[in-house]
């Protein structure tokens, strides 16, 4: 264990390669609490975060859950929740209610710097009484063999009672878990999946049985020993089951992920990660991976490639290598805002389809600004008549291969015109089709 991520929030935009896909990743170093004065973004196409102080309490994680049912959502963090209550003029209030003890330490010499043993917060109903319930994990007294590592914290609901603890493992550290569907059941993930401190504590994932005060989690052991610093899981072979990815290498889950045995894959190293996910970055089909390092520089995926003969190999692509300690990294549509990113269309009968189809591929499959996207020349077919209409500009061998397939080629196409809007971070930019005289498209 080194240090501890940094308590900042930094945005990062960044356009794939692939088709018109755009991911956000929000790397949250710690947790809500304790965010920067106000997180910068990198890059222009800024979206701005500001700062609610909420608590200054010590914290290592933070979790949200509507833990009173009230149907607002809560935060958890540390030995605290804190409630969410009817909104101010600044937002949301919140009271707080201290629900826990934690062990804090303070460490001299061997180690720098102090915390909380709260490395880790999950919400999930363990008893099935509707309550969400809090799986926390700890580094553990490394001097104490059955220090608790990884443990549940009973929701008391509606009572007054005391939050329980429980233990659900001991002995080995656990920096960090998340919650995943190892189970495959398409739904919330319920498995719980821990990334022991110790390689040579066996590698488990864990599943609720029983209800209420026979609610306990039951561990399964995939590989005798541990990989590393990071853990995720993710369908890497796209068989749809969810396999178990380490820094060192993925297990292959098998039929029964109860009983089967995963097979290890160790084709990469990836250096001391946070969490590890799957992603189709390049949408190729193939699944990649997207992981940062939790003590050193730089957010970035794998990439999955596959030969003739089926054999995987993966290539390193860096989203970001300017910052560091990103160790718990979370993957967020930031811009899941329902906005519209183009307004277009164009007169033309049967062309209009296939003249608006062209101009939305155009930017957002080949990254075109609108100006040239409405301005590259288009084609149309219509099945009937068999033909190919097309503008002028449209590269020889490219209409020679058409007719080589017995296409039959015909100029001119009729007239279109797509006047458009893009709508972008920096902005509209419009974008008046040059086919038509006297046309306008204002932005802004
Ligand atoms: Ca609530
Ligand atoms: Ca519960
Ligand atoms: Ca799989
Ligand atoms: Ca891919």
């Amino acid at each position: 264990m080194a240090s501890f991520a940094s308590r900042s929030v930094r945005i990062l935009h960044w356009v794939g390669p692939g088709a018109g896909l755009s991911v956000f990743f929000l790397a949250l170093l710690s947790c809500l609490l304790g965010m920067s004065e106000r997180a910068s973004a990198q890059g222009s196409q800024e979206i701005p975060f500001y700062k609610h102080t909420i608590d200054l309490e010590q914290s290592e994680a933070a979790e949200v859950a509507d833990v009173n049912g009230d149907g607002k959502l809560d935060i958890i963090s540390g030995e605290n929740w804190y409630e969410q209550t009817t909104p101010g003029k600044d937002g949301p209030r919140w009271i707080k209610h201290h629900f826990r003890d934690l062990p804090f330490y303070r460490f001299d010499g061997k180690y720098q710097g102090a915390y909380l043993e709260d490395l880790g917060d999950l919400a999930i109903d363990v008893n099935g009484d509707g309550y969400p319930d809090v799986v926390t994990s700890w580094w553990g007294d490394p001097a104490v063999s059955t220090a608790p590592s990884l443990t549940w914290w009973e929701n008391p609901g509606k009572s007054n009672k005391p939050w329980v603890k429980h233990v659900i493992d001991e002995g080995v550290p656990v920096e960090f878990a998340l919650l995943v569907d190892i189970l495959n059941t398409g739904g919330k993930p319920q498995q719980l999946l821990p990334e022991y401190g110790n390689i040579n504590a066996p590698l488990k994932w864990y599943e609720i049985v029983g209800k209420g005060e026979d609610a306990h989690w039951l561990g399964h052991v995939v590989s005798p020993n541990s990989y590393g610093h990071g853990i995720g899981a993710g369908d890497v072979n796209g068989d749809g089951r969810m396999d178990i990815i380490t820094p060192k290498g993925w297990f292959e889950a098998p039929p029964d992920p109860r009983n089967g045995e995963w097979v290890f894959h160790p084709e990469f190293d990836l250096g001391e990660t946070g969490f590890i996910y799957t992603m189709d970055v390049n949408g190729d089909g193939l699944a990649d991976l997207v992981t940062s390092l939790g003590h050193s520089y730089g957010i970035f995926w794998y990439e999955q490639k596959k030969d003739a003969q089926g054999k995987r190999s993966w290539v390193k692509h860096y989203v970001d290598n300017a910052w560091s300690q990103s160790h718990a990294m979370t993957i967020a549509d930031l811009k899941g805002d329902g906005k519209p990113v183009l307004v277009t269309g164009s007169p033309g009968g049967s062309r209009i389809i296939s003249t608006v189809l062209q101009v939305i591929v155009n930017v957002l499959d080949y990254d075109m600004d609108v100006a040239s996207a409405v301005a590259a020349p288009r084609l149309h077919h219509q099945w009937l008549p068999d033909e190919v209409r097309i503008e002028r500009g449209f590269p020889d061998d490219v209409i020679a291969a058409l007719k080589a397939k017995g296409h039959i080629i015909i100029e001119p196409l009729g007239q279109t015109s797509a006047n458009s809007i893009a709508v972008t971070d920096h902005g509209l930019f419009g974008a008046p089709d040059p086919r038509s005289r006297g046309s306008e498209a204002a932005g802004e």
